[in-house]
């Protein structure tokens, strides 16, 4: 895909194929012989949609960053390099809406809303927090239940016990559905995400936990809370199947994951994946400079060769598609996302009334009066 200096990570800007790297990312595909089914499965189309999305949440992502570099807003959360973990694991699920199966992604998961089928608009509109956006102006973290998309709860590792609520209820009426949710490094040592795991296992919930390893909590890098390096123990601690998967080959995530929600949706129980990634920006855009100074250069090197993009073109192109077909994909995306945030500027002086303020708000005891 085409490079931009100005936002992206500069190993991104001058990326180059690494020939043991795109072998290792063939044969990781099929290592697995339930995950390589599940691939095979995807057809080209499945196999283009794939690219499809990664460059779409890409493209969201650095047309947000143009936004902060406008000062159209003063911030923004963004996945660059995490991509494959969203989206593979998305496009394993049935996203037939509503009705089809849920999932519940943080503010690094973005993604998973434009692969759900919430109109990229929703995804600028959001940032500008005008009362005809989805989430009505309250909060830039994006879902629509409409879409199979429980939106991020801001306090980290929350909403891993929310996702065991829709899968308890998948399981009480008997529905063939799956709730699926990623919980960053950081957030799986909080409390609430060691609970809702438990929980999940005891009552062997159809729920899929993605523990996104991205190798840094904020300003903290991986080994300032987390000793043992890896993070398998967990899941094996509480009963769960673990799967390890390298979160940057978007086909091995989302083969991983079709092989999990098929366990999880015929009673196997809550299932675990652990996806390795390195998050290749900052927090959010706001401190890229620190998060590159908390890691040594050539961590950045190493992982800015595996740019997810980048790993899967290579993949694609050798087997059988051709780069103008990955060019007018990228052209489709690029106009798809520009037009998305011209369309959300439209909406820019509809900032919510004050008397919205209190609609959909609940109160402990009920909800509260207008
Ligand atoms: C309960 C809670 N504590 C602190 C914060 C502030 N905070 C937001 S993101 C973050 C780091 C999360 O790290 P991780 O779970 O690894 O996810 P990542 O940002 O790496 O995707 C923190 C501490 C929060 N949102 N919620
Ligand atoms: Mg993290």
């Amino acid at each position: 895909m085409r490079r931009y200096p100005a936002f992206d990570p500069p190993e991104y800007v001058s990326w180059q194929a690494d020939p043991a790297l795109t072998r290792e990312f063939h044969t990781a595909v099929f290592r697995d012989p339930r995950r390589a089914r599940a691939i095979r499965k995807l057809g080209q189309r499945g196999h283009l949609n794939l690219y499809r999305g990664l460059l779409r949440f890409r493209l969201c992502d650095i047309g947000l960053a143009r936004w902060v570099r406008q000062g159209i807003i003063s911030k923004a959360w963004l996945g660059a390099g995490e991509e494959a973990v969203t989206v593979g694991a998305v496009h394993a699920l049935d996203r037939r809406g509503a009705d089809g199966d849920i999932v519940g992604p943080m503010i690094r998961n973005n993604g998973a809303n434009l692969e759900m089928g919430v109109p990229a608009v929703e995804a600028f509109r959001v940032y500008l927090a005008t009362s005809d956006s989805v989430m009505r102006g309250r909060d830039l973290h994006l879902g629509d239940l409409r879409h199979g998309v429980c939106p991020p709860i801001s306090m980290v590792s929350s909403l891993a016990a929310v996702m065991n609520g829709f899968a308890l209820a998948f399981k009480m009426r008997e529905e063939p559905r799956v709730a699926l949710t990623w919980v960053g490094d950081g957030a799986s040592k909080h409390g609430e995400a060691q609970e809702a795991f438990a929980f999940a296992a005891a009552l062997s919930l159809p729920v899929v936990f993605i523990i996104q390893a991205n190798r840094v909590a904020l300003g903290t890098p991986l080994y300032g809370s987390h000793l043992r390096g890896d993070y398998s123990g967990i899941g094996t601690a509480h009963g769960m199947s673990v799967q390890e998967v390298d979160g940057n080959n978007v086909l091995e995530v989302c083969g991983a994951v079709a092989v999990a929600a098929a366990e999880a949706r015929h009673g196997g129980g809550p299932q675990l994946i652990i996806a390795q990634t390195f998050r290749m920006g900052g927090h959010a855009t706001h401190d890229v400079r620190e998060a590159r100074a908390t890691f040594p250069p050539e961590l950045f090197a190493e992982w800015g060769k595996r740019d997810p993009v980048g790993l899967f073109e290579e993949y694609l192109c050798q087997n059988g598609e051709t780069r103008e077909t990955l060019e007018d994909i990228e052209q489709e995306v690029t106009q798809e996302m520009e037009q998305a945030a011209e369309e959300a500027l439209r909406s820019r002086d509809n900032a919510p009334g004050s008397g919205e303020v209190m609609h959909d708000v609940y109160a402990a005891h009920g909800p509260v009066a207008e």
